[in-house]
């Protein structure tokens, strides 16, 4: 096993685990603190925790409280990630400003993987990545959550990428960086709200034994970098692509009136969207990152009977 990095804070629960080789899956904040409202925020963190248990593993929502990173959090902490407006975005460019302050930090995709990885987790689960905004050739809005999955040793589960980001580009990014994009049970890469998208996956794995092994095979040749792993939302509970096509044209049109850009893009449009589905789209969120939770448990589970005990 990888020895935690002696600047972070670790639960009792996750410290053992990680010492056992046991699954643990780790958790971003930003969902919480910028991607949901409250209390729907704080209810989807605690009920993802509890997938994440009743599959097996250990799991380790990360974020930086008081400038300490931390893996693992406990009820509170997720109540203050959840509440707190001294909370903010945090992606890996930032986590140097609010450790060495002191202040709090909800973790993006990319600041999630960086600290898990500091801490020896390899699987993470997440609702969607950032990755290439649309109008990105004027704008050059490309989320650092791709750069991140060129260097840093994670597997991510996501239901894919919405469409408030070009996804054409967004997968093109992702092969020019070397990242392999494994669609879960699909051949087609899945647009969050809905399993389609109109493009092709990659790759596609059809059991999280195979997703271990992509991984192990990755690793094995030390070729540096993530995994993206992309699950389609559950049939029951997509908003199909022609319902939620308009209402995104509909917040990016806002978002460009409002002058909105930068980090509080992808803050507003999920805000945006959540106002104009009437909630919706909020009970589409939390379902998908639900349904990449009980597959995230299970992957966690594969890699670590493949991986041993430390
Ligand atoms: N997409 C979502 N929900 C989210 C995010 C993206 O559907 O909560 C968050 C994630 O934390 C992601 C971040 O890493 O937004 C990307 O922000 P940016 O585009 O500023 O890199
Ligand atoms: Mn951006």
């Amino acid at each position: 096993m990888t020895t935690p990095h002696p600047s972070l804070v670790l639960t009792d629960e996750v410290a053992q685990a990680l010492g056992d080789g046991a699954p643990v899956v780790a958790l971003e904040s930003t969902i919480i603190s910028h991607g949901m409202p409250y209390p729907q925020n704080v209810e989807m963190a605690t009920e993802v925790e509890r997938i994440i248990r009743d599959g097996g593993a250990v799991p380790a929502t990360i974020a930086v409280l008081d400038g300490r990173p931390r893996i693992g959090l406990d009820a509170e902490g997720l109540e203050l990630l959840a509440t707190s407006a001294d909370v903010t975005k945090v992606s890996v460019r930032d986590l140097p400003y609010v450790i060495a302050r002191g202040s709090h930090g909800a973790t993006t995709v990319a600041a999630t993987m960086r600290l898990a990885s500091l801490a020896g987790v390899s699987v993470f689960v997440t609702g969607g990545l950032g990755g290439v905004h649309r109008g990105a050739a004027q704008s050059f809005d490309t989320s650092a959550d791709l750069t991140e999955l060129s260097m840093t040793n994670v597997a991510v589960v996501s239901a894919g990428v919405k469409s408030i980001l070009d996804i054409g580009l967004t997968l093109e990014t992702l092969e020019t960086l070397g990242v392999p994009v494994l669609a879960y049970q699909t051949d087609e890469f899945p647009a969050f709200f809905s399993r389609s998208s109109g493009h092709e996956s990659p790759l596609r794995a059809d059991s999280a034994r195979e997703i271990a092994d992509v991984m192990v095979a990755k690793w094995d040749l030390n070729i540096a970098g993530g995994i993206a792993v992309v699950n389609p939302i559950p049939s029951d509970d997509e908003i199909p692509a022609n319902e939620i096509d308009g209402i995104i044209d509909q917040a990016i049109t806002d978002m460009e009136g409002a002058g909105i850009h930068g980090k509080e893009a992808t803050p507003y449009l999920l805000g945006r969207i959540v106002e104009i589905t009437g909630g919706a789209s909020l009970t589409a969120n939390i379902a998908l990152v639900n349904n990449n939770a009980r597959l995230g448990a299970q992957i966690a589970h594969e890699y670590a009977a493949l991986t041993g005990p430390a």
